[in-house]
Order: structure tokens, then sequence, then C-alpha cells
């Protein structure tokens, strides 16, 4: 006989999980019990939507779900944030919430939720268990939910009387992710395609890559038939920014150069993305649901497959397994395209090539060049959502897989929760989150998670002192008409202070690369704080240009 608590970690031990994240409540102690004596390491958070969004970075950078345990009602809806990313980003993740006793359940008890209801639409699956009994086969679905098909989040309900009941169950067995293969005779219509077209094009996106295999087998597939390779938003850790056949970042400020490649090209090779909204400049460089391009769509769920755009070929496959089987492919005697690749690489190397001048006295131009010269390729960036994330995307030139944590979905206060949970991953690795000023207060109390276990992540704070995408659309929309986007901040080094940590300011661009090694050097999670001049609210234009239409 077991309890329910026992059986849960049980179960995580089964699927190989070696860590949760969590924020503790009254409602699931049984679990925690069950922790005490598992060699599974608790990891305890500040906020539930901060410990939500290290368990997605989790899932991002591992494949493997992130695990968050979170107490009901108020530490559900705090979680649901993460949840969100999750979902929206196909990350795979299982959220554990404590939920009321049996007994009170449909009486709106102390903080009850109907999860189904509330998480309907933000999860890919939610499942209370009433039953313990039942715990090793629901949790075992629940892993293979997450990552097989298009991954997501998965919400498990778990009332805390069915925690404290003794039980008697199966011993919990790993899950199995279900994998999916392209067809000989789908490759044979993909290699005719291509053999065939004039102007091909190849963006990656989506999940279920690894760097072992599929990193490197796109990268022999775009040099055999000489392709132009683009990534989709914030998914640009699945190309070497340096090979050669790189073309660039297909994301929100797209290179217009760029989508003018997509929109000319005859064939478009989408492996692996959905791409969405923000990737598609809303639904303009492929039409939905026609698109004027041939469009071989190479996606893992069947259900996003003929969803947005009518594709030429469809093919159910994760993009890992599709770029193996066609990388056995042989490819063309003569590549009718080098000369063409060629020339999307040079148009990206000119698009990632940061103005060395700009408003203020700290530039973030030069700032970039430092840091490229000086991060390891295996550099870990994360970052959330602001336009201080464009000198990331844009001039940081990704290398390798896993290196990237950043939400498709466009939330704020990402980075430093998922630099946590990164830095937690690959003690080995730099892991640097970016933040806006805006950003950072939103989960930025996680600092204090980094400095509980001795993370010694770096967060760069870029502080123009206003919500300033908002502001940048507002000036747009309603010239000079400035309504709730100015904040006024705390002193963020003093705050990295506060928490036991490094903190410097910036106030001057040379200031950076000493203050930076410095940070390297304390071996304690740093905050620097950039003091950008507001009116840099791009890197190519100012606010006044945008509020005077110049
Ligand atoms: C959770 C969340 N709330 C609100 C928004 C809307 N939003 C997008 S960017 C932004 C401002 C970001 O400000 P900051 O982090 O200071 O970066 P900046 O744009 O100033 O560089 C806001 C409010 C969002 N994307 N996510
Ligand atoms: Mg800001």
């Amino acid at each position: 006989m077991k309890t329910g608590g026992k059986l849960i970690v049980e179960a995580l031990e089964a699927n190989g999980v070696d860590r949760i994240y969590c924020v503790p409540g009254e409602s699931y102690l049984a679990v925690l019990d069950a922790l005490h004596d598992s060699r599974v390491q608790s990891i305890v958070c500040r906020q539930e939507g901060g410990a939500a969004m290290m368990a997605d970075c989790h899932g991002r950078l591992t494949g493997k779900p992130g695990i968050c345990f979170v107490t009901r009602g108020p530490g559900a809806t705090n979680a649901s944030a993460g949840v969100h990313i999750a979902m929206q980003d196909s990350i795979p993740m299982i959220l554990f919430i404590g939920q009321v006793a049996s007994h009170a359940k449909e009486r709106e008890a102390f903080q009850e939720v109907n999860y189904r209801r509330f998480f309907g639409d933000i999860a890919k699956w939610v499942v209370e268990i009433d039953d313990a009994a039942r715990i090793p086969e629901l949790l075992t679905r629940a892993f293979s939910v997450a990552t097989s098909g298009r991954p997501g989040p998965v919400v498990i309900s778990l009332p805390e009387d069915m925690l404290t009941s003794e039980v008697e169950a199966p011993v919990a067995l790993p899950a199995v992710q279900v994998e999916t293969h392209p067809g000989e005779a789908e490759l044979d219509r993909v290699e005719a395609l291509l053999n065939a077209a004039k102007r091909p094009f190849v963006i990656l996106g989506g999940t279920r890559w690894d760097q072992r295999l599929a990193f490197d087998d796109i990268q022999a597939i775009s040099e055999k038939w000489s392709l132009p390779v683009g990534v989709s938003f914030r998914r640009q850790m699945l190309f070497d920014h340096l090979h050669a056949n790189y073309a660039g970042d297909v994301g929100i400020g797209i290179n217009p150069k760029l989508a003018t490649r997509i929109k000319e090209a005859d064939l478009v090779l989408l492996i692996g993305g959905r791409f969405g909204e923000m990737p598609s400049s809303d639904y303009t460089l492929l039409k939905s649901p026609y698109p004027d391009q041939q469009l071989v769509h190479v996606h893992a769920d069947p259900d996003e497959l003929g969803r947005v755009y009518r594709p030429t070929i469809a093919i159910n496959a994760s993009p890992a397994a599709f770029v193996r089987a066609f990388a056995r492919r042989k490819g063309p005697a003569v590549p009718g395209w080098a000369e063409e690749t060629k020339k999307a690489h040079a148009d990206y190397l000119a698009w990632s090539t940061p103005p060395l001048t700009g408003p203020g006295p700290v530039q973030m131009g030069p700032i970039m060049n430092w840091l490229e010269k000086v991060l390891p390729e295996d550099a870990i960036l994360t970052n959330g959502a602001g336009n201080y994330a464009t000198w990331v995307h844009r001039f940081h030139r990704f290398r390798r897989y896993g290196t990237q944590a950043a939400p498709t979905s466009g939330s704020m206060g990402y980075g430093t929760p998922a630099a946590v949970a990164a830095k937690g991953l690959f003690p080995e690795r730099e892991v640097i989150a970016f933040a806006g000023d805006g950003c950072f207060m939103m989960n930025g109390q996680e600092f204090a998670t980094a400095v509980q276990y001795g993370l010694p992540i770096i967060v760069i704070v870029v502080n123009n002192g206003i919500y300033g995408t908002i502001r940048m659309h507002q000036e747009r929309e309603y010239p000079g008409r400035v309504e709730a986007t100015d904040l006024k901040n705390p002193d963020f080094a003093a705050l990295a202070r506060a928490y036991g940590g490094h903190g410097e300011t910036v106030r001057e661009t040379d200031e950076f690369a000493a203050a930076f090694e410095r940070a390297r050097a304390s071996g304690k999670p740093s905050i620097l704080e950039i003091k950008l001049d507001p009116e840099a609210i791009t890197p190519t234009r100012t606010l006044s240009d945008i509020r005077d239409k110049r």
C-alpha cells in the first residue's frame, strides 16, 4: 500500500525526472513528503508564474517535460502564464495542482477551481485524478501526451484526500513518446518538387529537434541542395547563423530582403513550425489558406497540417524524423540555387551587423558586438518580450541547438526564470538573461531563486524607463498622447545586491565590458543594468522619428 503522493513521485522517477519547480501549498503536502525521500530535487520558487516558466524552459532545452507543482486556486492561476507559453510554443510540460478534497468539491470550497474549464483552452490535456490507484496509468499517459505529436502542457489536478489515501497500484513505467516518420513515397515527392524548384526556401520552426542528429542533418540537407534556410520567430537555435546557407530569422521586424525572398520563392519547405501570425508577418509571407508558393509542410501533429495553409505536400512527421530520413537522399548533381543562397547569407550578415551609433551615452550596438566576441558558442540566451529583445534576436549569432529560451508567445517576464532553469540544468555553460525594465519586474523575484541555489546567471536589464514596445505603438498610432507607458524603476544594481547577488549600473557604452567581466568573476547571480536612452527604441529609429513619422 502506498499513498497517492508516493505514487506520484514514483511515476516521476520512472520517467527520469530529476527536478521539479514548485511553490509549496498545503494542498499537496503528501507529494512534498514523498519528495523528501526521493532523489528528485525540488526547486522552490517565489511565484508560480516563474516556476511554470522554469518548467517550460526545462522542457524547451531538454525535450523532456518540465515539471511544476503548485497549489490550488491562486497558485494555479499564477502558473497559467507559463502554461500558456508552453501551449503556444509547443513545449512539453506537466503542471500538478493540489486540489480541494473530494468531500468539498463543487461547493466553491477554499481556493476551488474547475481546472478542466480554467485550462481548457491553454493546456493540451487536463485531468483530475480521483483514484490514487490510477496514478501510474494517468501519469504515464501525461508524459506521452506532453511529448508526442505537437508537444504541450498537461495539467493534473490532485485532490488532497486522494494524495493521502493508501492504495495498491502497479509500478509506474516510463511513457512512450510517439514518433511519426515520413514515407518513402512522400520523400520522393519532396525530392521531385525540389528538383523542379527555381527559388526554394526552407523555414525551420517548432519543437522536437535535437542537436546530435536533427541539427546536423538539416545542415547537410541544406548543403546538398544548396538551400537557403531561415528560422521561425524565436527558433533561432535551429540553425548555425554563421553557416553559409543561413538566410536569417523569420520573425517580428523581418529583414525586408528576406521577406521578399520568401514571398518570391516558388517552393517553401516549412519544417516543424506552424508559421503563425508573428513569423508569417500576419499571414502575408505565406497566404492563408492558399499560399502563392508550393508548400511542403512537415509537422508532428496531423491537425496542424492544412489548418492554416493548404500544403502541396503534407508530411506528418516530427522535424527530427523528417530531416533524418531526407538527409539520406542524394541531392542534385549540380545544385541550381547556390548563388542565390550565397546572396541570402550576405543579406543576413549585413542585417545582423549592429549600428555603432544612436541616441544617448549607451550604445547597444557595440555592446552586442563585444558580447559576440566573448560569449562562448554554447552560451544560453534567454529573454521575454519588449523592444530590447530585438538586440538579441537580430544581432546575436546563434550557433548551436539548445542555446535559446524565449517565448514565441511574446510573454513578458520569461527571461529571468528561464535563465534560472537553464543554469540549473547546464551549470558549466554561461547563461545570460536579457530583460527590459518592464519585463524584469514581472518575474524578477526569481533572481532570489538563483541566489538560493547558487546559480550565477547574468541578467542584463535594458532600462529605458518605459514599456517601450507599447510606447512605440502608442507614438505611432496616437502621437504625443502618452498614457500608462512611463515607469519609475528601482535601482536594479542595488536590488541585485539586496538579493545577495552582484549588481552594476552601466551608464556609458565603455563601462559594459568591465562590468560584465566583474559579474562573471563574482561567481554570483548578477544584474547589469544598462541605462538606455528611451529614444533608442529600435536599432535604426528613434521614438521621435516614430512620433513624427520620419
Ligand atoms: C505578460 C505580458 N504583459 C503585457 C505584454 C504587452 N507588452 C509587450 S512588450 C511590453 C513592454 C515591454 O517593456 P520592457 O520590458 O521595458 O521592454 P522595452 O520594450 O522597453 O525594451 C508590453 C507591456 C506582454 N507581451 N506580456
Ligand atoms: Mg523598457
